[in-house]
């Protein structure tokens, strides 16, 4: 059912020899940026008609407007399940707590008497939400995206989801815990619009829908090719790809546990990825035996589970010891990464390249993807090794304010004039020559 990688006996290759002994899922998004460009365009163009169009076509939905009406929204909260709604408030108190500590202050350096440079921070002005809708529909990642956005202080922010063909009352609305999810977290404007086109909404406006500055929000293929598509135009949180779970182990661990977390990441995607490395044989060995059971008990075993622990992008990886094991998690970068062993906190704290670490027996993936407090919008496909998940930060631009005295000036422009003359960009030095009455070309 899962393939092994054994990677003991032999030193280990460094840096991207050892990646490419690792599995990892094929997400093509630039073969799919052709198909959603022309999608992306006709959205330019024709605006909402174009909107309306892909819902009927996409989604097999006739709509009328694409904005929901703010009764919807109502109404979804009042036929949310109380209990869902316990969790959702619990899941975006928590969030909020750790994603309000993320806040900056504005910081002034006084580089020289009479020079200083202060850096503020300012919240992007409107971003686009995208919240999926097909396999997939996550309240938990509207949580997920609003509450960095609305810490940093986002004063416009809209959501879009795929409208239903087949949800009762709430048919052609995109579906009602997504807007239950938005009603509690005080977002009134919604959208239902799915895939590439919701991404050009945003990109480009229509008439329902004011531009955004950045759209953020897990998304099919479709989804991160649009989001490749604007990049440079508008702000994106990341492409996001398959989900992944990596667990480093040893013999402490209990295989049960690491195979329901193995089978919990499995269960989003066909192509998310499930690796284990391990320094124990007999872990290995009780984890295989143990999936087995498991994998057969769960929901989704056909369509997602079972081809995602058997795809290529998901393996047991078996290394001589611990100090090789988080090589390997480093090489390979995990979205998440599970570490059961003796002393975890400490081999987490030597961690470089993951998305979010989970630390011992009682910090299991899913806590984090509900109701740790902490984000599960990370990076994936290795991309743990140059950025991180979502933060208030993703939704702050740092400026720098430069202040300087003429004294000040005066000071250092003797460098400034030799560092323009270094690169021939002479006008450089004479914006700074013309200001002390120096020879200036021309004058
Ligand atoms: N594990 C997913 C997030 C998620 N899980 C949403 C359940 N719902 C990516 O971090
Ligand atoms: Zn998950």
């Amino acid at each position: 059912m899962i393939s092994r990688i054994d990677l003991r006996g032999d030193a280990l290759p460094e840096g991207p020899a050892l990646r490419a002994l690792l599995p990892r899922a094929d997400f093509d998004v630039a073969a799919a940026l052709e198909k959603v460009r022309p999608i992306c365009e006709d959205v330019h163009h024709r605006g909402d008609a174009a909107l309306i169009e892909y819902a009927e076509k996409f989604d097999g939905v006739k709509l009328e407007q694409v904005r929901v009406p703010a009764a919807a929204l109502a109404e979804a909260l009042q036929w949310l399940d109380p209990d869902v709604r316990a969790a959702l408030e619990e899941s975006i108190r928590r969030a909020r707590a750790v994603h309000r500590a993320q806040r900056r202050a504005p910081h002034t350096t006084q580089v020289v008497p009479g020079g200083s440079v202060t850096e503020k921070w300012v919240p992007v002005e409107r971003v686009g939400l995208y919240a999926p809708g097909g396999r997939s529909v996550y309240p938990s990642s509207v949580i997920m995206n609003a509450v960095p956005a609305q810490e940093a202080g986002v004063a416009s922010m809209a959501l879009a989801s795929p409208p239903q063909a087949d949800c009762g009352a709430f048919s052609g609305l995109p579906h009602p815990t997504i807007l239950a999810a938005c009603a509690l977290l005080g977002i009134d404007e919604v959208y239902a619009v799915g895939g590439a086109q919701a991404v050009a909404m945003f990109a480009y406006g229509t008439e329902a829908c004011a531009p955004a500055n950045m759209v953020t929000g897990p998304g099919n293929i479709w989804v991160a090719a649009a989001k490749r598509y604007f990049t440079g135009r508008i702000g994106i949180d990341t492409e996001a790809g398959p989900t992944e779970i990596a667990i480093l182990a040893d013999d402490t661990a209990d295989p049960v546990h690491v195979a329901s977390d193995l089978i919990s990441q499995a269960e989003h995607d066909p192509l998310a990825a499930a690796v284990l490395v391990t320094d124990s044989a007999e872990l290995a060995d009780a984890v295989a035996k143990e999936l087995r059971p498991q994998v057969a008990a769960t929901k989704h075993v056909e369509d997602r589970i079972a081809p995602a622990l058997a795809g290529r992008q998901s393996a047991i990886v078996l290394v001589d010891g611990l100090d090789e094991g988080l090589r390997v998690v480093d090489a390979y970068g995990a979205e998440h990464l599970e570490i059961q062993t003796r002393d975890a906190a400490a081999l987490a704290d030597r961690v470089k390249n993951a998305g979010a670490i989970f630390v011992g027996p009682w910090a299991p993936v899913s806590l984090g993807d509900y109701c740790a407090g902490s984000n599960h919008v990370l990076p994936t496909g290795g991309c743990a090794c140059h950025s991180s998940g979502l933060s208030v930060q993703s939704f702050l631009r740092g400026i720098h304010i430069v202040d300087y005295t003429r004294e000040a000036l005066a000071d250092v422009a003797h460098h400034v004039v030799t560092l323009a003359e270094a690169e021939d960009l002479p006008a450089h030095g004479a914006a700074v020559k013309a200001r002390f009455g120096w020879k200036v070309p021309g004058q």
